[in-house]
């Protein structure tokens, strides 16, 4: 008799704590309005495409081109996965192996520079991501970042700072997108600068790729000849990533991926990615699109109407960042008072922040994950409404009013079942 018995047993009887804390978790996403724009729901198929039997399989190498057997079924659906990112974004060649956005990075710089090499990428500070530069990550330390920012009195990125710093600065690759952007990339402007310096340009779409799949934000292909994405966010796919590229350096971006910087790709995740990447082919993935950014809007209105200070003054995308300031609260207690208040969100430095990124004076909120539940504006009206009570009880330390919060949020979250948990 072999050790696992012929009929296998159940999660919860395998391991029973950790079974518990799954449902634990889902108990949580379901009762709490999610507002980290950077999460989702997936959907169930996404979900059932993610625990399956592919997790078991190496594939080294590409479709066609393995350095392991058995790959009769892996390379399918590489090749799907593949064609389908193709078409929805209109680009020439796609790698989906990337493990995440900071690998699909570093992949591209891998590519493209040698250590010490000069990139301009936005600050972290500003609405950048860590792997644009930041000083203390890889891209920080190896290469020689330039950063740029956006202006103090629009709070939009300043275009004047990136031809400026890029006339001077000479960088290889100039990273366009971010983390806490709320306002629409201009990937030609970009583009223009790269072209003037003779910089490549890298539109990293992490946050707004379910939004240009949609039609809803401008799509840097044509723009920028390499473009990163993860596929977790407003995609609504499973946590995995892809590069997308001109078919004049996919070569450079695949041998980057393998063997430069990974080993197998997560074959398991690579399926999901392909049934998201169908679903965002759809009427109602674009609709979604929509919904997101017009809910975000209706979010970022009602906010300014009671008296919030939103950076930019409002949002184009599916994002809000919120400076507190004026509200004389922080953002780390803010916004652990509003998680227990059922508002999940993220605090968040704010442009020239004056306070440190472990207790900033922000917090950033977006619409992909309630606007998945099917919410619409009244949903989002009573949002901010809760926001605002839960920004006022977090200041008079009035755990009542945070619990009191809690329970309306349920009600109201009982209405939206999310998409892939359980009823
Ligand atoms: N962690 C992601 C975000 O929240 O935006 C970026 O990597």
């Amino acid at each position: 008799m072999s050790v696992m018995t012929r009929v296998d047993p159940a999660l919860a009887d395998v391991d029973p704590e950790i079974a518990a804390l799954i449902g634990a978790e889902q108990e949580r996403q379901s009762a709490k309005i999610r507002l980290i724009p950077s999460e989702n729901y997936v959907s169930k198929a996404v979900l059932e495409a993610t625990g399956t039997v592919l997790t078991n399989k190496y594939s080294e190498g590409y479709p066609g081109r393995r350095y392991y057997e058995g790959q009769q079924v892996i390379d399918q659906v590489e090749t799907i996965a593949i064609e389908r990112a193709k078409s929805l974004f209109g680009v020439e060649h796609v790698n989906v192996q990337p493990y995440s956005g900071s690998p699909a990075n570093l992949a591209v710089y891998f590519a493209f520079v040698q250590p010490g090499d000069t990139i301009m990428g936005m600050a972290l500070p500003m609405g950048g991501h860590l792997t644009h530069g930041a000083p203390p990550t890889l891209s920080g330390k190896w290469l020689h970042p330039v950063q740029y920012g956006v202006r103090k009195d629009t709070g939009r990125v300043d275009m004047d700072q990136v031809a400026d710093l890029a006339r001077r600065e000479r960088p290889k690759i100039i990273v366009c997108g971010g983390t806490a952007i709320p306002r629409t990339i201009d990937f030609p402007a970009f583009a223009q600068i790269a072209s003037d310096v003779g910089a490549l340009l890298l539109a990293d779409i992490a946050h707004i790729a379910g939004l240009v799949a949609g039609g809803v934000h401008p799509s840097p292909v044509g723009h920028a000849p390499v473009i990163t994405t993860t596929t977790h966010k407003t995609l609504r796919g499973p946590r995995g990533a892809m590069i997308l590229c001109t078919e004049e350096h996919g070569k450079k971006i695949d041998s980057a991926i393998l063997p430069g910087l990974q080993g197998g790709p997560h074959n398991h995740t690579t399926a999901a990615i392909a049934v998201a990447l169908k679903e965002a082919a759809t009427p109602e993935f674009r609709s979604y699109a929509a919904d997101v950014v017009a809910n975000a809007k209706v979010l970022a209105d009602e906010l300014l109407a009671r008296g919030f200070d939103l950076v930019s003054g409002g949002t184009d995308n599916h994002l809000i960042l919120i400076d507190l300031t004026n509200k004389d609260v922080r953002g780390k207690p803010t916004a652990k008072a509003l998680d227990r208040a059922g508002l999940e969100l993220n605090f968040n430095a704010v442009p020239f922040d004056p306070r440190p990124p472990a207790n900033p004076s922000g917090l950033r909120i977006g619409t992909p994950s309630v606007t998945s539940r099917g919410m619409g504006p009244d949903e989002m009206k009573h949002i901010a409404r809760w926001m605002d009570e839960g920004v006022e009880a977090a200041k008079a330390s009035d755990e009542d009013a945070i619990e009191r919060i809690f329970a309306e949020v349920k009600e109201l979250t009982a209405s939206f079942p999310a998409p892939g948990l359980r009823g």
